[in-house]
């Protein structure tokens, strides 16, 4: 296998988990690692230049576009805030580099729109972090609703639960910056969930949605006064999709106690599936189709290369996995798509379906009714 040379842009959290997932793809790779650390980047020299050296990457660059314009690079990475996003993936398309980006995609359906035309003309691989997919319970859960075990499905409830914001003296962050992250909770968080949702059981039709941003101004970073917070702080919704099933939805940074709690739980005729990602090993299942007597939830320890090929790395099964897995997996599965040319999924086909349901969940909220989720990519 050839090294696919990256270009990573953003060196702080999501440059420091997806480098960690490029440093242990060799795992599934044996005995040929697939990516060749080539290049970081960063706005400020310093910090990205020991990031560089502490990461292990070869070298260092403080304009994105001196990385895309570089021709030892295939894959630019993307790990910035969303404000970023469209002009280097669309850069980065036209220079005939394969592109992975964070999410939210972008600030818009429009701007996430043109993302999908870039890569889409240029040909190459591209495709949206939304690492919760590479989880094996996860799989589990596709593999249960495709096997038709839920028959037909009736609910969704799904929330994602954060409480970095509950002290209202927390200092401002570039998060509740509406300008840089496009939207609070619901970009960052019911992102991940209406992902989720759409792999495992379809499209959105129709969503109503309200918000609320409790503490309107927090300490300036720097220590000097206020500044304002121009983001939701929660956002909640409600949804029917094209199969008929009904929604709710919820994303916080409030919800005192709980920490990254991802939970998503699906009704069908059939039976039941809960997954909540701080027990991200474990996939509860429900059958009716289990003797009468027998019937409860049972509590799955989703390990088995039967689910998950990539357990199979881990002999024997048993061998639980944690967050910076889902990484590695889904840097995998991107080295394998580019090396083999085959699609990888989500794309930014499936970033657009998503900012598609956030904004017209916005738009809901606006207009204080229900609004039917487009579809388009043009
Ligand atoms: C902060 O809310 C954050 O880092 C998100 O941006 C990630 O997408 C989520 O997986 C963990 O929390």
């Amino acid at each position: 296998m050839r090294y696919i040379k990256v270009g990573l842009i953003g060196y702080k959290f999501m440059g420091k988990a997806h480098t960690q997932a490029y440093k242990n793809t060799n795992f599934y790779f044996e005995p040929q690692d697939p990516f060749q650390l080539k290049v970081i980047c960063g706005r400020n020299e310093k910090s990205v230049k020991s990031a560089a050296h502490t990461y292990g990457w070869e070298s260092y660059e403080t304009d994105w576009r001196s990385v895309v314009e570089r021709n030892d690079i295939d894959l630019i990475d993307i790990g910035t805030p969303s404000n970023t996003h469209k002009d280097i993936a669309i850069a980065a398309a036209k220079a005939g580099k394969h592109v992975l980006t964070e999410k939210p995609m972008a600030l818009s359906v429009r701007d996430a729109k043109e993302m999908l035309k870039a890569v889409t003309d240029a040909g190459v691989q591209h495709m949206v972090s939304f690492n919760y997919r590479r989880i094996p319970a996860i799989a589990l859960a596709k593999r249960l609703i495709t096997e038709g075990r839920l028959g037909d499905v009736y609910h969704i409830r799904a929330h994602y639960l954060q409480d970095w914001l509950a002290n209202p003296q927390s200092p401002f962050a570039w998060r509740l910056d509406k300008t840089i992250a496009g939207s609070g909770a619901h970009g960052d968080l019911n992102a991940h969930i209406v992902d989720l949702t759409r792999y495992l059981i379809g499209e959105f039709d129709e969503v109503v949605g309200m918000s609320e941003t409790f503490v309107k101004e927090r300490p300036a970073e720097n220590g000097e006064g206020k500044r304002n917070v121009t983001v939701d702080d929660t956002t909640l919704f409600l949804a029917r999709f094209d199969n008929g099933a009904v929604g709710n939805f919820e994303a916080t940074r409030y919800a005192t106690g709980r920490k990254n709690h991802e939970y998503i739980e699906i009704n069908g005729s059939m039976g039941s599936i809960v997954f909540n990602f701080e027990r991200m090993n474990e996939l509860q299942f429900f059958s009716k189709e289990d003797e009468h007597y027998l019937q409860g939830y049972r509590n799955i320890l989703v390990t088995e290369p039967e689910v998950h090929e990539y357990m199979n790395a881990w002999w024997p099964p048993g061998h639980l996995i944690g967050y910076e897995h889902a990484f590695t997996h889904q840097a995998s599965d991107l080295a394998r798509a580019i090396t083999q040319q085959q699609p990888v999924y989500p794309n930014f086909e499936d970033g657009l379906r998503c900012q598609q349901v956030l904004e017209a969940v916005d738009n809901s909220i606006l207009s204080r009714t229900w609004e039917k989720v487009e579809k388009s990519n043009d």
